[in-house]
């Protein structure tokens, strides 16, 4: 009897099932109401008296370890999806959709990829600027509007005057302060400005700055890099034109406007009838800017551009309401799918 007990708790023991079927069976046959407990438990009294103690224990451990076993593997079928269907782990989940770059990053990474065939590295720099970085050193006067509440973002510190930067020139003078001329360089990035969300304006937006800081750097070579750039970005066809305007960080400044692809400058309501589309601000860097910078303003010159990179993408995909650029309505996102 204790040899057939022995051998009924390792037969126990060993039992599995791959159906639920097969652990109802397993029930039926050892704790059914005709089942090898039954009759183990009716043999009971032919066991001699001083063995009674060691049986009786061994029959109630096949009776634990049977019911162990029976609700353990009923609890793994409960929790299996589908227990009849066997799973192959190694099948990829569903078809993997691939999203699509931003059309901001499309944008910024053409306009890196083109500076840097003419020899243009990329800085970058931090989002919370101090006053010097951000103003004094680029020559803003310390009246200047831009300084104000109403234009800058700024942020609660020790000295009172960190804030969101509102151009990526800060970088640039982080540049100019701790590198030595030749300098050509370009900072992307993000900057922030107070002004109330519409589809011509935005809170925050994207600037690719440049600058190039040499020894007898003129106008004429920022008016060529410029040409460079803009027949690359829209075509070889197109002529740019260059208007005078004002900067507190560059003297001479201009703006610069392409021939607009869409009409072949004969005037159409995308470049409203001028023949022209303005695509950024440029100017030869003030000689304060290079003092402040540590830079010999006798000795070397350079000049700096600056364009706002959701305005160069609205050109390039004819996009018309800047609020689609940060609301991630999948309809927006997916016309890019596959553009690198
Ligand atoms: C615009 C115009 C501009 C610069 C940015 C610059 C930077 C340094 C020194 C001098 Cl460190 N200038 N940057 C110069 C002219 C124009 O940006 O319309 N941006 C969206």
């Amino acid at each position: 009897m204790k040899e057939k007990l022995t051998a009924l708790i390792a037969e126990v023991e060993q039992f599995t099932a791959q159906k639920p079927e097969q652990v109802e069976e397993f029930r039926i046959k050892i704790l059914g109401s005709k089942g090898i407990l039954k009759d183990l438990f009716a043999d009971f009294k032919n066991v001699p008296n001083e063995e009674k103690k060691e049986v009786g224990q061994l029959i109630n451990q096949v009776k634990e370890n049977a019911q162990a076993k029976i609700d353990a593997l009923k609890a793994v079928f409960e929790n299996a999806v589908n227990s009849t269907e066997t799973i192959d782990l190694t099948k990829p989940a569903y078809p993997n959709e691939v999203g699509s770059r931003h059309p901001i990053s499309l944008v910024k990474n053409e306009i890196i990829e083109i500076f840097s065939r003419i020899g243009f590295t990329v800085s970058e720099g931090p989002e919370i600027e101090d006053d010097w970085h951000n103003f004094s050193a680029l020559n803003f006067p310390p009246e200047h509007p831009a300084r104000d509440m109403q234009d800058t973002f700024f942020v609660e510190s020790a000295n009172g005057e960190m804030a969101l930067r509102t151009h990526t020139s800060s970088v640039q003078v982080r540049i100019m302060e701790n590198q030595k001329p030749p300098i050509r360089t370009l900072s992307p990035g993000r900057v922030y400005r107070n002004e109330a969300i519409s589809a011509r304006a935005h809170c925050f937006f994207h600037q690719i700055e440049g600058l190039y800081i040499a020894e007898n750097v003129s106008f004429a070579d920022l008016k060529q890099t410029l040409l460079y750039f803009a027949k690359e970005m829209f075509g070889e066809q197109t002529e740019i034109r260059l208007r005078p305007s004002y900067f507190p960080f560059t003297e001479p400044s201009a703006e610069v406007d392409v021939s607009c692809s869409v009409c072949n400058s004969k005037g159409c309501n995308v470049c409203k009838y001028s023949g022209f589309l303005e695509i950024l601000g440029c100017g030869m860097v003030d000689p304060n800017v290079l003092e402040n910078c540590g830079i010999d303003s006798k000795k070397y010159s350079g000049f700096a551009f600056g364009m706002g990179v959701e305005r160069i993408a609205m050109l390039k995909y004819k996009i018309n309401d800047l609020r689609l650029y940060s609301e991630g309505d999948v309809r927006f996102l997916n016309q890019f799918k596959g553009a690198l």
